[in-house]
């Protein structure tokens, strides 16, 4: 789906019928994914996003994996394509935080405490004029609070223009839903979706930690992207932290962070949670 800003209105979407078993043979990835969505074989796995000087857990983020029948744990990389189409896109989103809300529900019932759960959407869905309603309902079923929650989108070409259309984020927004850019720093238009008021969280791309600090150029321009974020008052995660000598020269810039050094993702929001807690 292209976006046309001059021609500004949602897409209405018609669910394709579900598919059958004897039918899977020869599908695309795409139907292979809705296939897989519908038999029950994804997962959904939590990562620790943490404060790095207080080492408190701020949050977690949920991430899709397709337990394949014959392939075995894949990571979306493999089928990202088919996140690309719309109705994946959308069932795809609704299992994930589905799933998410129903063992933060879980977490909490145990009379702990809520944390953000951080979902990767695809930046289209931003078009879907049933989005919020989907998210209120879910997090109504689970009695989630849908503050709670940060939709995580990568920067695209069309990314900046749909945040500067505040008919397309104000659903979410009135909802109490966070907004953040994901993998920032290596897409397009990344400065420009900057200018957007409703973004909330910035996630910086694994390619400026991996630099640091051996590579002077890349502490420079991590440092100078850290400043810049520093003034638009926008909450900032520094992704793919690797190892102690990393966090160590970001104790200083004080950044929330996420990675293997923190931790890997877990099979269980508990097991994430306890990942750090314990
Ligand atoms: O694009 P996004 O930020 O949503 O991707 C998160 C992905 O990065 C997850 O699939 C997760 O497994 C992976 N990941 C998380 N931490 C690290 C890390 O420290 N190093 C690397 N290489 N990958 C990581
Ligand atoms: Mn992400």
């Amino acid at each position: 789906m292209t976006f046309d800003s001059k021609n500004l209105r949602y897409k209405r979407y018609t669910d394709s019928p579900p598919l059958s078993e004897p039918r899977r043979h020869g599908l695309s990835l795409v139907d292979k994914v809705r296939y897989g969505l519908q038999d029950g074989q994804f997962r959904v796995a939590f990562q620790p996003i943490v404060e790095l000087n207080s080492e408190e857990l701020v949050g977690v983020e949920a991430l899709l994996r397709w337990q394949h029948p014959e392939y075995g744990s894949l990571l979306p990389g493999y089928f990202s394509d088919a996140l690309e189409d719309d109705a994946v896109a959308r069932e795809s989103l609704a299992f994930v935080i589905d799933e998410a809300c129903a063992q933060l529900n879980e977490w909490q019932r145990s009379g702990k405490p809520a944390y953000r759960l951080f979902v990767n959407m695809q930046p289209t869905l931003l078009m879907d004029g049933t989005l919020s309603a989907v998210i209120a309902g879910t997090t109504a079923k689970h009695a989630v609070d849908p503050s709670l929650i940060t939709l995580e989108m990568l920067e695209t070409e069309d990314v900046a223009k749909m945040l500067s259309l505040r008919e397309l984020t104000r659903p979410l927004k009135d909802l109490g839903i966070q907004l953040a850019l994901d993998d920032f720093g290596t897409g397009f238009s990344s400065l420009a979706a900057l200018c957007s008021l409703d973004i909330d969280t910035v996630k910086l791309a694994q390619r400026f930690v991996s630099g640091i600090p051996l590579s002077e150029r890349a502490c420079i321009v991590t440092d100078s992207v850290l400043s810049m974020l520093d003034q638009l008052d926008v909450t900032v995660v520094v992704e793919g932290v690797e190892n102690a000598e990393q966090a160590e020269w970001l104790r200083r810039r004080n950044t929330y962070v996420q990675g293997y050094y923190i931790a890997r993702p877990q099979p269980t929001l508990a097991q994430a949670i306890c990942s750090i807690q314990m």
